[in-house]
């Protein structure tokens, strides 16, 4: 799927993506997901080449045949398996879209969803200058998203912040680092400091909790971590070293909606805000981020742009778009949205069936 302007952040540009997409069949239904893992390995180990492989050479033929009760049963399957945790949420989402299809109910409910709709932010990625930066921002400012993501990396940082903070003094904003600074930055970090950002997310190493902790008892702003959270047992190691005070969930990143909602319960517990985030997500991933970020602890806006931000045309119908600064949490079976068939057979460039 070719996106419709290129998405830059620290750790490179994306043009279009690959999208896995997995079709489960049973009982005469048919689950649906997306694996989120991207071209290249700049932001997780996993690339659609390794989740491929993982798919469908070590989970799918397994599958085939077996009668489980419920999605966590048959996810028991692919617990041997040490990581590659992108591979496996493809599995297990599109087994929860059966289960809930089975049952007759939306996703959202089956998962514990509260909310009729979720409040989004954008991310808006890095710009050939500050000028096109302040443009697009201002136009996702009156499209309603409620707050505003900056991609940053060194050298397009306190300058461009403070840009935009100074044009724009009322809106919500954050920043994403992709893990592009270390400590040897802290002058610059504390630079961001003084913007009254929501947060900053991942700016160190994805596995560096110590220096993420000794960053935040230097920041009054909160450290969010997105790539450093892999599953719930990193937000436990985060939250005793003080590494931060937000976690971004992206159910394709911790391994499905059951890690997720770990991480979530946890959260919540410790009084830990979270938020969803995405991936460049088409329609089918977007609708299970949605029905997550409709659980109760999703206490701040997601990345959850509507359908247009990214795609001339989704491959699900309805597409997903954005009223007052919120998306509606679909109310059909399962992901409640209708995979445009023709369109993803069109699109196909490589298919494997079991
Ligand atoms: O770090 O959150 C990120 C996109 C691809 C990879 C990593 C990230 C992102 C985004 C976009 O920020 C979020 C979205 O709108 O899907
Ligand atoms: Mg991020």
């Amino acid at each position: 799927m070719q996106l419709k302007e290129p998405f830059e952040i620290s750790s490179g540009i994306v043009y279009d993506r690959r999208v896995i997409l997995l079709t489960l069949f049973s009982d005469g239904l048919v689950g649906w997901s997306e694996c989120v893992a991207g071209e290249d390995p700049g932001y997780s180990y996993e690339t659609c080449e390794t989740a491929w492989s993982i798919l469908t050479q070590l989970i799918l033929p397994r599958m085939i045949g077996k009668e489980v009760a419920a999605t966590q049963e048959g996810m028991k399957e692919t617990d041997w398996i040490k990581g590659h945790p992108m591979a496996k949420a493809a599995v297990e989402m599109a087994l929860l879209d059966l289960e809930a299809k089975t049952q007759n109910k939306p996703l959202s409910s089956i998962i514990g969803g509260t909310k009729q709709k979720v409040e989004v932010g954008v991310s808006v990625g890095l710009q050939p200058n500050d000028e096109e930066l302040a443009k697009k921002v201002g136009t996702f400012i009156e499209k309603g998203y409620s707050r505003i993501k900056l991609k940053i990396k060194p050298g397009r940082d306190v300058h461009m912040v403070g840009n935009i903070r100074d044009l724009y003094p009322d809106t919500r904003i954050m920043v994403d680092a992709n893990s592009a600074y270390t400590l040897q930055d802290m002058e610059v970090l504390k630079e961001l400091d003084q913007f009254g950002l929501m947060m900053i997310e991942q700016p160190l190493a994805y596995d560096d909790y110590l220096d993420h902790s000794r960053l935040q008892q230097e920041l009054q702003t909160p450290i969010c971590l997105d790539e450093s959270i892999r599953s719930v047992r990193d937000v436990k190691l985060a939250v005793e070293l003080g590494s931060c005070r937000i976690v971004n969930i992206k159910p394709g990143r911790v391994g499905g909606i059951a890690s997720s909602q770990a991480i979530h319960d946890f959260c919540l517990k410790e009084n830990m805000p979270v938020w969803c985030g995405g991936m460049l997500e088409s329609g089918v991933g977007r609708a299970h981020n949605v029905a997550l970020a409709s659980l109760p602890g999703f206490v701040l806006p997601g990345d959850i742009s509507e359908s247009q931000r990214y795609w001339a045309e989704d491959i699900v119908e309805p597409e997903f778009t954005i009223d007052n600064g919120h998306v509606q949490v679909p109310t059909g079976h399962g992901i409640g949205v209708a995979v445009l068939e023709d369109l993803v057979t069109k699109l196909t460039v490589e298919t494997a069936e079991f």
